[in-house]
């Protein structure tokens, strides 16, 4: 019978036998395999934390004690066995369960979170709180080694030993953040799991010789204590020392081991980390061999799971924009926060091992590692997600624009990125990258833009930021550095002259503007694909001669290239009716990006309408699904057609 039929709620899953726990984990494990094979999502690391979930739900009551998930992308489990298993099959989809713990989605969510290494930080909140109120509930953080690399977590760290709150800390250690993962303190894990690999090995010898040979077996154990000595965790072990107790590591997918020292440490007062040791992928073959490619899964068929080829991205047009530039000069690094795969750049780090840098979760290390190379003298490239760069800002202004210095920051996942929602929604990047002195700001609409942004970022120096979406990209055939297009950085390009409105898009949009704009001849579309500086020639002779201007961006519209465009026209002493559409003063969640564009005005029917209302009535007969990455093929039409 299946147990987790009955469970509908924690307190379901705490009237069962010790005896039962192992099964609902196979359950639990089972669903979410179904779930992501569905939907896509977090498998494999799902999949690692099942038995820690339901040790953790069987033990504390998650509606009053705060279990705090790092990142949160670990917990289908979690929301499987609190009340949403129903809704699991629609993880990461508009209008479905969020991919990552969301307080608003449950009163057993005890933090909204998506980015990492913050769990420890807010349970240190929690603690002193709690404490400071004299109340009694328990906190659990549950911390990846991949999360725990990120210097947030490491100075809270450093924070709970000071204080020493009453807490569990669960290092959920499987060696990998979505690559391998990196890092001093990786190498220092993985020694600990050497030495209980020599305990075991101990106790095993022990008993196989013991009556053999009894003083071989002695010899034996005498050699092992002294090099157990040397690797004592009371010693020598690094979180001891920063005052937080230390117990393990244990195999984290024995439930019976993890409810032993779970309940043991819940006793103890002070900050304990218990270490576990999980596998990523656990208990479904692909995941375990591959746990890279089923970080995050797309659907797959669960009988015959293969990964789906994905087609060819922005990422990937980056990364190997990222490869010529490091063949053609040795100056040229990347530094990756984390995102080897993510940001397509798992080919250059094969060809340019030297050159490749993997600081793990540290995008605020990531930055200034890039400020340290451009000061010998270097050509970093910071490759950074839109949504994580937020982490490096004060290291963009400080360390890097305050000295002008030559760092490309190359931003991924520009704009809305889909089922990963508000947390990681690139929307804030101009608005918070504009602002800063030095700084030079474009986004390319295809990869011939891409690549003449790169050279004229690497060839002009100084700091600048070159954004982009998340998904595919129509590919252009790769060429030398040398080869690529020269672009004005700075110019915008009419694609499109209108007798009276014009369209200004960049990026993703620009394929909403071609599409809507299409052969009307009263309707001007222009690639506004820099935000700093902008065109300020261009947007003065459009003011003049056009009766509106309407900007489309996939970004806030607070300080984002309508908010250039505004500020331009003001400086400029120009008045001409300006519309910006754009994403709201608004959160918004996860879901399909063409359709929340379209929701939130800034698709082709929200272009449409605005131009209605200037009295410029489009035909239907345009109304058609927008790709809206598709721009490369649109451009090219327009400009061969307007020759
Ligand atoms: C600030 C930030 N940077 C990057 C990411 C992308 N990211 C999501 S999960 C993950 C790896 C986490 O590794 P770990 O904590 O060990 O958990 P595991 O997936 O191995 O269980 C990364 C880098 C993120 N969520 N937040």
């Amino acid at each position: 019978m299946a147990l987790l039929d009955d469970i509908r709620d924690p307190r379901d899953l705490k009237r069962l036998s010790r005896e039962d726990l192992p099964q609902v984990a196979d359950e639990l494990r089972a669903e979410v395999v179904r779930a992501c094979s569905k939907v896509g999502g977090h498998l494999a690391s799902s999949l690692g934390a099942v038995e820690l979930t339901v040790a953790l739900h069987y033990l504390y009551d998650s509606a009053h004690d705060r279990i705090v998930w790092d990142v949160g992308h670990q917990t289908y489990g979690h929301k499987i066995l609190t009340g949403r298993r129903d809704r699991i099959g629609t993880i990461r989809t508009d209008g479905g369960l969020a991919g990552f713990t969301t307080s608003s989605e449950s009163e057993h969510d005890a933090l909204t979170v998506g980015h990492a290494s913050t769990s420890l930080a807010a349970s240190l909140g929690m603690a002193l709180s709690r404490d400071a109120r004299g109340e009694d509930y328990d906190i659990v953080a549950v911390i990846g080694d991949g999360a725990l690399t990120g210097g947030m977590a490491l100075a809270a760290l450093n924070q709970i030993g000071h204080v020493k709150p009453r807490m569990t800390i669960v290092l959920n250690d499987n060696e990998m953040s979505i690559s391998e993962n990196v890092g001093a303190l990786t190498h220092y894990l993985s020694t600990v799991q050497v030495q209980r690999w020599f305990q075991d090995a101990e106790k095993g010898s022990k008993q196989a010789l013991t009556g053999v040979w009894e003083p071989l077996a002695d010899l034996g154990s005498r050699a092992k204590k002294a090099a157990r000595r040397f690797l004592d965790p009371a010693s020598n072990n690094p979180f001891h020392a920063m005052g937080v107790r230390y117990v393990g590591p244990i195999d984290g997918h024995d439930i019976e081991q993890l409810l032993y020292y779970l309940e043991h440490i819940r006793r103890l007062d002070g900050p304990t980390m218990l270490h576990i040791i999980t596998r990523k992928g656990k208990g479904y073959r692909v995941a375990e061999k591959d746990p890279i490619t089923w970080h995050g899964a797309s659907s797959f068929d669960p009988e015959h799971p293969v990964a789906k080829g994905k087609a060819f991205s922005w990422s990937n047009a980056f990364g190997r924009a990222a490869s010529a530039m490091a063949d053609a000069d040795d100056r040229v690094w990347v530094i990756t926060p984390a995102m080897r795969e993510g940001s397509g750049l798992v080919d250059f780090s094969r060809a340019h091992p030297d050159r490749f840098i993997d600081v793990g979760i540290a995008e605020d290390v990531a930055v200034t590692v890039g400020a340290g190379l451009a000061l010998r003298g270097e050509k970093p490239i910071v490759a950074v997600y839109s949504s994580f760069l937020q982490r490096g800002y004060d290291q963009v202004i400080h360390d890097v624009s305050l000295e002008s210095l030559d760092v490309i920051f190359a931003i991924d996942r520009a704009g809305l990125v889909g089922g990963d929602g508000a947390t990681h929604q690139g929307i804030y990047d101009m608005a918070y990258l504009r602002a800063i002195p030095n700084l030079a700001i474009g986004m390319p609409s295809d990869v011939g833009e891409l690549r003449g942004m790169l050279k004229a970022a690497f060839r002009l120096g100084g700091p600048r930021a070159i954004r982009w979406p998340r998904g595919p990209v129509e590919e252009a055939p790769a060429g030398a550095f040398e080869a690529w297009p020269e672009l004005a950085w700075g110019s915008w390009e009419i694609l499109k002259r209108g007798s009276e409105v014009s369209l200004l898009a960049m990026g993703p949009t620009l394929a909403y503007a071609l599409d809507v704009a299409g052969d009307d001849p009263r309707v001007g579309v222009v690639n506004a694909r820099f935000v700093k500086p902008i065109d300020v020639a261009v947007l003065s002779a459009l003011a003049r001669s056009q009766r509106a201007l309407i900007t489309v961006e996939d970004h806030t519209v607070m300080g984002g290239l309508g908010s250039a465009v505004a500020e331009a026209l003001a400086d400029l002493g120009i008045a001409v009716a300006l519309h910006r559409l754009g994403v709201p003063d608004v959160t918004v969640p996860h879901g399909t990006p063409a359709r929340q564009h379209e929701a939130l005005g800034y698709g082709p029917e929200g272009i449409r309408a605005v131009l209605a209302t200037l009295g410029i009535g489009l035909g239907a007969e345009s109304v058609t699904e927008v790709e809206p990455q598709a721009t490369a093929s649109r451009r090219s039409a327009v400009a061969n057609a307007s020759k």
